[in-house]
């Protein structure tokens, strides 16, 4: 099939000015009527056809004015509904189809899950459910009718207010009349009916509007959903304090569902969410899920702004939406909990799921040129370094700037499908700053590689960086320009300050941020009396990889002495790249041992937050090695490397760390899912993770102690972990606790699923094969694909990649066999082809022949996984 272009967009010849919905529910045989006032847009052909899209749809009848069409007035396929001719210039047009949820496997349009009905659009769903306009660009406000069973079906939503509902007399069922009176794009169109419980609180907004909220959620899990609503409140205040965004309907509702593609949906007025992004209680919920639950709720909340009342003009604009609103809702964890700590998992995150998709066959710009399957092109590029690009305008235009130009983005375009031209215009003119040459990070993928070079002369008292930027060809763009990079940094003298200068050459440097914008540049610092050593890219100002030619020592320098947080994080990771680096070619370097001893400084020091001393002793994970290497990988060598260099550490600090972990324990047993408490359980379960490796028979003990006295799932699954992957003894028989305490919860089952799939132990793809047969798997639930499957081929490296191909023949097989039933998500776990090249050539040869038996395999492929093999290879 040929590609979508961008440069083909054209508007619709004819406008939708209302949408009437009416569905009678039912789980194999549902009815939907949509009634449309349909107008011809101004300048368009009076000859012009109405072509509708369609995607597997049965019609059961097409009227014009309420007069049905006959048969020679339109075609029709499961496809596409074209009349060719429409008589007048405003109609209404009445379409009737009819569908059967319960047969929907690939959880698009309307699909039933655990008895309940409920729908996900976003791309391309609405039109699985009637013949469409179904495209960003045509806005209309909805009303929505539904009737179904009142006993099976008690709970019915829609989207915007209820404005109607009632028995439907003489017959067991009832109805619900849902009106939405902001215009709307079909992909955020939603409605939910089922039998579930729900919490509510009352909020007013800051303008004194009132708002009820409510979570839907199974009966039984009502509890579980207070943390998302906590979440849902202070999410809907920062809005209000920090964008001057408040709330525009009577009701926000959000439901858990448990069979979903991906994490939420933010349909107006109604969000949906994968259950896992709302459910938390301490025994079944880790931090880390709480800190998820908080940002995604926040995320899809603070879509009501950036998404539902300012839409895309098209799919190729999706990063308007999705990069901002995650710069969004990292802000506000930023804000709610620790601003370093939070950046540092960002970037964290950055580079373990977008710089491999920039640096390999599935690279593409934030804003895509080209696509076949739009589904295909949710990734990190587009969210995670979409995010990446606000914020550097933000850097660029500091914070009363950027505050100055999203208000007027607001203010013009409020219930508009906006462009990426619309927005960087708001900032422009706000401002009177010339972003044009910032555009380039929009349309040009790869991730640059900043080289910075420093030179201190003492005579002359000045300090020479010399910089320059380089980035490798990606997929249809063999040329690179040089783009502008924000560069924050100080200047750190050995006491730690920053040292100040008199003037600089050679760059324009604003505050503490430095602009490079060409291939390369020369920047003389003058004035500077003694050596600094520069700390560069602070709080990762730019998506760029930075290698500078600072020395270990420099760098054990900074990871002790840094102003910057971010930078003194980095600074530990650098030295522990390289140190991991020669460990993995046989090398041990001498500064091996004054990196243990700085960490355990870090480990100690309290005047740093706890949360953040747990990440400075994190080491680089086994992918960021092979990323840094970056070609002739073995994942086998960088595994011993790691396992090494932790037990060096867990021997060389053993005391030491056992006291801390001591010293650390909860005085009392109550759960506090807190930014701080968390932070101590992660500093403690870090510690652990040493003691464990020092291969000491008293840290193997307080392992298998540390599990068995858990009172949270962070501590229970922490040490589960341990006690798996290194096969400490106690292993079996945490296994099975966790299991039968477990057994009836899914969320904390995928949990249990997934610590054996990452297992790096040779035997690992036969259990993981086994686990595919336990009762609480589930071929069709995305979840609990994702928690086996998706975790052994995403996260783990060693055994994925085993050199005998058998991983990669596991994901192909796995590939096919999903795809029939759900295209997303097969072509979701086949992203993990995409560093293929970058391995050695037998894994590679390996690698390449599995991706090549999908395409051969004789199976009718989805789009979805056609166009990922097809990209990969
Ligand atoms: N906008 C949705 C993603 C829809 C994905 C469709 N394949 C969730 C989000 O980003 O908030
Ligand atoms: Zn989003």
């Amino acid at each position: 099939a040929a590609p979508i272009l961008l440069k083909d967009y054209q508007p619709t010849p004819y406008l939708i000015e209302k949408v009437d919905l009416d569905f009678r529910l039912n789980p194999t045989h549902t009815t939907v009527r949509s009634k449309l006032t349909v107008r011809r847009r101004e300048g368009a052909a009076a000859t012009a056809a109405i072509e509708l899209d369609g995607d597997d749809l049965k019609l059961d009848g097409v009227c014009v004015d309420d007069i049905p069409l006959a048969e020679e007035e339109y075609t029709a396929t499961p496809d596409r509904l074209m009349i060719p001719a429409p008589a007048a210039e405003r109609f209404e047009l009445t379409i009737d189809t009819s569908l059967d949820p319960s047969k929907n496997t690939q959880l698009m349009g309307l699909y039933v899950s655990s008895g309940t009905f409920c729908t996900q659009c976003e791309a391309e769903g609405f039109r699985r459910i009637t013949y469409f306009y179904d495209r960003p660009d045509v806005l209309a406000p909805y009303t929505t009718r539904m009737t179904a069973n009142k006993k099976a079906y008690p709970v019915l939503l829609g989207n915007g207010n209820l404005v109607e509902s009632g028995d439907v007399t003489g017959t067991d069922e009832h109805y619900a009349v849902w009106h939405d009176p902001h215009p709307k794009p079909s992909y955020l169109f939603a409605l939910v009916a089922g039998n579930l419980a729900h919490i509510s609180t009352d909020y007013t907004t800051s303008s004194g509007s009132p708002v009820k909220l409510n979570i839907y959620v199974e009966h039984g899990n009502e509890t579980r959903a207070d943390w998302a609503m906590d979440s849902l409140v202070r999410s809907m205040r920062w809005d209000e304090q920090v964008f001057g965004r408040e709330y525009d309907l009577d009701v926000f509702n959000v439901v858990a569902i448990s069979d979903f593609n991906m994490g939420a949906m933010e349909n107006k007025g109604l969000n949906i969410f994968n259950d896992k992004y709302i459910l938390a209680d301490p025994d079944t919920a880790s931090d880390a899920d709480y800190a998820g639950i908080e940002s995604v709720v926040a995320h899809e909340y603070f879509h009501n702004w950036t998404g539902n009342r300012i839409t895309c003009r098209d799919w190729f604009q999706l990063c308007l939406k999705e990069g901002l609103t995650v710069f969004r809702d990292q802000e506000f964890s930023a804000d709610e909990r620790s601003r370093p700590v939070k950046r540092i998992a960002d970037v964290q995150r950055l580079k373990a799921a977008q710089f491999p998709e920039d640096g390999g066959p599935l690279a593409h710009p934030v804003r895509p040129e080209q696509y076949k399957e739009i589904n295909n092109f949710y990734t990190a590029t587009i969210y995670e370094k979409g995010a990446e690009l606000v914020r550097m305008i933000k850097t660029l235009l500091g914070e009363r700037g950027f505050r100055k130009g999203m208000d007027l983005y607001f203010e013009r375009h409020d219930g508009e499908a906006a462009t990426i031209e619309d927005f960087i215009k708001s900032f422009e003119d706000a401002t009177g700053t010339d972003l044009r040459h910032f555009m380039l990070w929009y349309s040009q993928a790869g991730t640059p590689t900043v080289t910075a070079e420093a030179t201190y002369d003492a005579q002359a008292q000045t300090l020479t960086l010399t910089l320059s930027q380089e980035t490798r060809p990606t997929p249809n763009q063999p040329q690179k320009k040089p783009l502008v990079i924000p560069i924050r940094f100080g200047l750190v003298a050995a006491n730690g300050k920053d040292v100040g200068y008199s003037k600089v050459e050679g760059a324009t440097v604003n505050a503490d941020v430095l602009l490079l914008n060409e291939a390369q540049q020369t920047v003389v610092f003058h004035g500077i009396s003694e050596k600094p050593v520069p700390s560069l890219l602070r709080e990762f100002s730019a998506p760029v990889n930075l290698r500078s030619n600072l020395s270990l020592d420099d760098q054990l320098f900074l990871m002790g002495r840094d102003s910057d947080p971010f930078n003194r994080w980095q600074a530990a990771q650098t030295v522990a790249t390289r140190l991991l680096i020669s460990r993995s070619r046989g090398e041990n370097l001498p500064q091996e041992a004054s990196f243990i001893d700085a960490l355990g400084e870090i480990a100690a020091d309290t005047c740093l937050d706890t949360a953040f001393r747990a990440l400075a002793l994190q080491l680089p994970s086994e992918a960021d090695l092979a990323r840094e290497i970056g070609e002739n990988v073995d994942p086998d060598a960088i595994g011993r490397a790691h396992e090494d260099l932790r037990a060096a550490i867990g021997q060389r600090l053993y005391g030491y760390l056992r006291d801390l972990y001591v010293e650390l324990a909860p005085k009392d047993s109550r759960f506090d899912p807190g930014a701080s408490a968390a932070g101590v359980r992660a500093l403690r379960n870090r510690l652990l993770g040493y003691l464990a490796a020092s291969g000491e028979a008293e840290g193997h003990g307080l392992v298998k102690a540390h599990f068995d006295s858990a009172n949270n799932m962070t501590d229970r699954l922490s040490a589960l972990v341990l006690l798996d992957h290194l096969n400490l003894p106690g292993k079996t028989e945490a296994l099975a606790a966790f299991e039968a305490r477990h057994k009836t919860d899914h969320l904390a089952m995928d949990k249990w699923f997934t610590v054996q799939a990452t297992c790096p132990a040779p035997g690992t793809l036969a259990r993981v094969k086994e686990l595919t047969n336990h009762p609480a798997f589930s071929w069709t639930n995305p979840n609990r694909v994702r928690s086996v499957v998706g975790a052994f081929c995403a996260g783990n490296q060693r055994q994925f990649n085993a050199p005998d191909g058998s991983g990669y023949d596991y994901l192909a097989e796995t590939t096919l066999q999903i795809d029939g039933k759900n295209p997303q998500l097969a072509a979701r776990i086949l992203n993990s082809f995409r560093s293929w090249r970058s391995l050695e050539a037998g894994r590679q040869e390996k690698a390449k022949a599995a991706l090549k038996s999908i395409l051969d395999s004789g199976q009718e492929l989805s789009t979805d996984t056609k166009d990922i093999a097809e990209r990969c290879l």
